[in-house]
C-alpha cells in the first residue's frame, strides 16, 4: 500500500532534456496537462501527493523516480548517471529527509538511476544500464542486504532502464516486454506479456487498487484487466518523447 507520492512539475527547460527518441520535441503546455492528469490519478489511487515546483536548471527533473530508491524503513539517494541530472538529488534530499530518518547514499564513482531498480516483494532487481554502473549496483545491493532484502543484479541488453521493460503488479505477477519475456531471473513469476508493438506499455504502475497504464495500448490493457486489475489510462505522449514513462514521474512509498 502506498500512502505517499512525490512528483515535480516539468519546467520551461523540459523540452531541452535528454532523449534518444525520434518522436519530436515535446510541447510543454501539453506535458503540463498530462502531468496534472497524472497527479489526479495518484490522488484517485488514494495517495497523498507532494507536488514539487519546477526547476529550470534541471530539464529532466520531472522524472523524480531516478533520484532515489525508497523502502518502508529507509531511503537511498541515488547518484544519477547522466551528468546533467546529477544535481537533481540535492533538492530531493531535502524532501526525503522530511519523511525518512535513515538515509543511505550511492557514492561516486558508483552511479545509479532509480529507474533501474525494480522491487518485487522483498527482492530488488538492479539493472546495469547506460546510467547505472556495476559499482553503483553493488553499493545498493550491499545496502539492501544489510537491511534484510535480497538484491539481484541484471545486465540490460536493449532497454533504457530496467523498468522500461518490466513492472511488478503484486500477487507474484509481472508485466514484461522484449528482453525480459524469457529472462531467467524472472521465470518464477506469472507473466503478462506485452506485444512488441506495445512495448511502451510495459512501464505501468500499480498504485493501491489501480494499475495506471499509458493510453493507446489496448492489448496490454486487456491482458492486465483480464488478470483482475482495474486500470486508469493516461496520455503520456509528451513524456514518451523524452524517454519517460509512468514510473519515472513519481516516487511512491
Ligand atoms: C533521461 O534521459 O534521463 C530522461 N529524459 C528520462 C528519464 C526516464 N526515467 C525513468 O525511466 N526512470
Amino acid at each position: 500500500m502506498f500512502k505517499n507520492t512525490v512528483v515535480k512539475i516539468p519546467s520551461e527547460s523540459y523540452v531541452s532534456g535528454l532523449t534518444t527518441s525520434d518522436l519530436g520535441k515535446p510541447i510543454l503546455e501539453k506535458a503540463l496537462v498530462q502531468h496534472q492528469a497524472y497527479i489526479e490519478a495518484l490522488i484517485k489511487c488514494g495517495t497523498e501527493v507532494t507536488v514539487l515546483s519546477s526547476n529550470i536548471e534541471f530539464p529532466d527533473s520531472t522524472f523524480v523516480e531516478d533520484t532515489a530508491v525508497l523502502t518502508p524503513r529507509f531511503a537511498v539517494i541515488s547518484n544519477p548517471g547522466a551528468l546533467s541530472r546529477n544535481g537533481e538529488i540535492h533538492e530531493m534530499e531535502t524532501v526525503i529527509k522530511s519523511y525518512y530518518e535513515t538515509i543511505y547514499y550511492i557514492q561516486a564513482p558508483g552511479t545509479l538511476d532509480g529507474g533501474d531498480i525494480l522491487q518485487i516483494e522483498d527482492h530488488f532487481y538492479i539493472g546495469i544500464s547506460a546510467r547505472t554502473n556495476l559499482d553503483g549496483a553493488e553499493q545498493l545491493k550491499r545496502i539492501l542486504e544489510s537491511q534484510g532484502y535480497k538484491g539481484t543484479i541484471v545486465h540490460l541488453e536493449k532497454v533504457f532502464h530496467l523498468k522500461t521493460g518490466i513492472t511488478y503488479l503484486g500477487d507474484q505477477t509481472i508485466v514484461v516486454a522484449g528482453e525480459f519475456i524469457d529472462h531467467p531471473d524472472f521465470n518464477s513469476y506469472q507473466k503478462i506479456i506485452v506485444p512488441p508493438e506495445e512495448e511502451y506499455a510495459a512501464n505501468c504502475i500499480r498504485v493501491n487498487d489501480y494499475v495506471i497504464i499509458p493510453a493507446g495500448f489496448p492489448v496490454t490493457k486487456q491482458r492486465i484487466n483480464e488478470a483482475g486489475y482495474e486500470t486508469i489510462e493516461l496520455e503520456m505522449s509528451e513524456f514518451r518523447k523524452q524517454d519517460g514513462g509512468l514510473s519515472c514521474l513519481s516516487l511512491r512509498f
